[in-house]
């Protein structure tokens, strides 16, 4: 074959393989990670003592002293909160490390406080059976190598060490802000190195950054996801941290993305990422723990939502007080299921066109009163749904109808008022083959 015919043999199977769309589908770690999708970020360290929100790696290290910390305490309130697991800032970009870190002279070793946060806390997850995920800022304010190659082995040693010590690490985040270190330079990431280590290391960890590998950001920080959330990203000729793709895009991910990169919406219960005094009555409200929880975890993302502990080393009572009144929210829409008995039709779809009018039909005896319906698609075929037709009628009489996009891992429909319904259903308009969804309920 002459080098002509190779490169015409080539370009055909480019142009193939570009024709043949192929939806990109969930790793086993990524199914586990959607059923997990609520739990706690917790920041943690000198700003919570210097009410600062980014330190600058200056603070003494003296300053960090909890006076009666307990990782128990904040794991009692996790769970009873409903959430599955605690991310911790092991460090922030001061640069302080909640472990005595062999690798920086800036940690819990060389504070007021000689304890180890982190093999406390890890300890707290595994007797209650929370996932215990660790936040490692790239960005590093203190630390003299940053800015220089060195800094690659220091962050990398440090990787070691957490997973080697503390692990199994379910989550780990990777900030995407980004600035200069001690010495004034900026620090040149190797971030494939660091990748394929945490990968050797422990394979089934799920790796958050703004573009994943296996979790993305979500494009904001005030608790919502896109109404049409994909769990699909395009991440070819973005970067990390900078050059991402626009919020917008890592709100709704893209239609036809090559990466299956869900979304996760990371928020905090107060005003700012760490605890300050001065902020105990701006606590959000259970009212508003809801809606972030309808907006995110209702539109098919993950639910970040961070609790930070105070200077004393515990959650604060409002804190507790508000997350106490999101729970029996939460429950009173996922432990009902109005639908639960219900009789089913299934209608397949039509033959001639797998992608569209797959139906499903629920019958109720009597009549219930319905707020609102939770749709659940079947994420291991793949995320499909592009348009489904809800409805809702009363002995054939329609009450409610809706048209909505994407359904993912979870779709909650909040109704504008109760109504009284007999038949809820759902007609697929549009999907990327044949659509998988989990029992339909309502509450
Ligand atoms: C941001 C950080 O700069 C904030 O301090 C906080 O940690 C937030 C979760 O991510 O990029």
């Amino acid at each position: 074959m002459n080098k002509l015919s190779i490169t015409i043999l080539l370009l055909i199977f480019f142009a193939n393989t570009q024709a043949q769309y192929r939806n990109p589908l969930p790793t086993n770690a990524q199914l586990k990670w959607h059923k997990n999708n609520f739990y706690f970020f917790m920041h943690f360290g000198p700003n919570t003592f210097t009410g600062k929100e980014w330190g600058d790696g200056n603070e003494k290290t003296e300053i960090f002293n909890p006076s009666q910390l307990n990782t128990d305490q904040w794991c009692k309130v996790a769970k009873e909160s409903g959430a599955k697991g605690i991310i911790i800032t092991a460090k922030h970009h001061d640069g302080f490390c909640l472990w005595p870190s062999k690798y920086s002279t800036h940690t819990v070793r060389e504070s007021g406080f000689k304890r180890d946060i982190l093999a406390e806390l890890a300890a707290s997850c595994k007797k209650v059976g929370l996932l215990f995920g660790v936040y490692l800022s790239p960005w590093d304010r203190n630390h003299p190598e940053y800015g220089t190659e060195k800094y690659n082995d220091v962050f990398v040693n440090m990787l070691e060490e957490i997973f080697q010590k503390y692990g199994p690490i379910w989550e780990l985040w990777w900030d995407g802000a980004n600035g200069e270190g001690p010495n004034g330079k900026l620090q040149v990431y190797d971030w494939k190195r660091y990748e394929q280590l945490v990968r050797k290391l422990s394979p089934q960890t799920i790796i958050f950054s703004d573009i994943g590998p296996d979790a993305r950001w979500v494009g904001n920080e005030s608790g919502y996801a896109g109404k049409t959330n994909w769990n699909l990203l395009d991440t070819a000729g973005y970067k990390r941290g900078h050059g991402a793709p626009s919020q917008d895009s890592l709100g709704t991910g893209n239609y036809k993305g090559a990466n299956y990169i869900p979304a996760e919406v990371d928020v905090s219960i107060r005003p700012g990422w760490f605890h300050r005094n001065g902020e105990n009555e701006k606590v959000k409200t259970a009212e508003q723990l809801f809606k972030i929880y309808l907006e995110s975890i209702g539109r098919g993302a993950n639910l970040l939502l961070n609790v930070p502990p105070d200077a004393r080393g515990l959650i604060h009572e409002n804190d507790i007080n508000a997350l106490k009144g999101l729970k029996s929210k939460i429950d009173q829409i996922e432990k009902v299921d109005l639908f639960k008995n219900a009789a089913l039709n299934e209608a397949g779809p039509d033959k001639n066109n797998p992608k569209k009018n797959s139906t499903w039909y629920y019958m109720l005896k009597s009549p219930a009163t319905i707020k609102g319906i939770i749709l659940e698609e079947d994420l291991k075929y793949g995320q499909k749904i592009a348009s489904a037709n809800i409805s809702l009628s009363l002995n054939g009489e329609q009450v409610f109808q809706e048209t909505i996009t994407t359904i993912g891992n979870k779709r909650i429909i909040l109704l504008p008022n109760t109504v009284q319904a007999t038949e809820l259903s759902i007609v697929i308009n549009e999907a990327k083959g044949l659509p998988v969804l989990k029992r339909a309920r309502a509450f």
